[in-house]
């Protein structure tokens, strides 16, 4: 192509532009506007093996109280420093050992929690005492008052550990965090135990309740439902080749995700099952619930097991295999994409 200007005088132009705090725009248009999603983050999984004894670790070195949350964050390795996960979304193992408390505080960001090990602690979400069991999915809404607890030893405490997925980096990059500590290290108990699974996890709903918030009244969704509901699906054979059987949480009184910025899917595949490859714009946070097998991700090989997270990057070719029945949680920023009008998804080969 024909130059009119010698690199020396662009050079020398950029430098006199720079102190006016303007850039030319032409040295970076490309990688602004790429053909395709930038690999900003990458694949990575992270074996619970290898990271339990860190967070056991963590255990003995401060209490839940100390540290308000006791997590360890699994950072994207591509975006150190950031605690993120992927380019929008948070993912964190939080530890709480029997008799301690995480003091109540509610901040604008969004968070779900999906149960890793132990059953002894709770989570209370608006005054309502939520029992935590492997599997189960807990929502807490934005702005909603929010403490864990565990039973005393003895009683049946054990140590408990859960996923924490936030949409924090989101929140973030639009500028819109709030946060507050409650008066109290705990919060009051409002509402009957199991009273939201009572109102809205029947496919029932209170007979005037009213749409007022975009995120689900329900809070507590249990695996041992979820579970059967996906093995029920796989004994009448309704197998997708890319998928599995999957099945996402929804809100019961709009039909829509259960969270407004964060897609929460679990899917079932069969011992035995070679998923076809797919992609699509929204990176995915996986973690394990039941079952091994592999996830090959952009053509590299990830080995999986029970409590193993791993994260799949936007726009990189997935496809999901199981040596024996496997039960995966994912989550992702899917109803952003969709509410922008933004999500591809690809079947094609890659
Ligand atoms: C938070 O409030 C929790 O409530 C977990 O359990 C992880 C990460 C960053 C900021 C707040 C929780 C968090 C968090």
């Amino acid at each position: 192509m024909h130059s009119i200007s010698s690199l020396d005088a662009r050079t020398a132009f950029n430098q006199d532009i720079a102190a006016d705090r303007l850039v030319p725009l032409w040295d970076q248009l490309h990688s602004l506007v790429p053909r395709e999603p930038a690999r900003t983050i990458q694949a990575a999984l992270w074996r619970y093996r290898e990271l339990r004894p860190h967070l056991m670790r963590a255990g003995r070195l401060l209490t839940a109280a100390e540290a308000v949350r006791r997590v360890l964050v699994m950072e994207n390795p591509a975006i150190p420093g950031r605690a993120s996960i992927t380019q929008s979304l948070y993912a964190g193992l939080q530890l709480i050992l029997p008799g301690e408390v995480a003091p109540s505080h509610r901040h604008t960001q969004s968070a779900l929690r999906l149960v890793i090990e132990g059953r002894s602690a709770h989570t209370v979400v608006d005054g309502e005492r939520i029992p935590m069991a492997p599997g189960d999915f807990i929502i807490t809404p934005s702005w909603t008052w929010h403490d864990h607890g565990n039973h005393q030893e003895g009683e049946g405490g054990e140590p408990v550990v859960w996923l924490d997925g936030l949409d924090i980096p989101l929140l973030g990059f639009l500028g819109a965090q709030f946060a507050e500590e409650h008066a109290s290290e705990e919060q009051p108990l409002t509402q009957a135990d199991g009273s939201s699974l009572a109102r809205y996890g029947s496919g029932l709903l209170p007979v005037r309740h009213r749409v007022r918030s975009p995120v689900s009244p329900l809070s507590h969704y249990p695996y041992e439902r979820t579970r059967e509901a996906l093995h029920a699906l796989l004994r009448n054979g309704e197998l997708d080749p890319w998928d599995g059987i999957k099945l996402r949480y929804a809100n019961p009184a709009t039909g829509g995700w259960a969270m407004p910025s964060i897609a929460t899917c679990m899917q079932l595949l069969p011992g035995g099952f070679q998923g076809r490859t797919w992609r699509s714009t929204d990176a995915t946070v996986y973690s394990v619930v039941e079952g091994r097998g592999d996830a090959i991700i952009g053509g590299q090989r990830f080995a999986f097991e029970p409590k193993d997270t791993f994260v799949v990057p936007s726009w990189a070719g997935l496809s999901l295999h199981a040596s024996e029945d496997a039960t995966l949680f994912s989550f992702s920023d899917r109803p952003l994409h969709e509410a922008l009008g933004l999500l591809r998804e690809s079947r094609e080969p890659v």
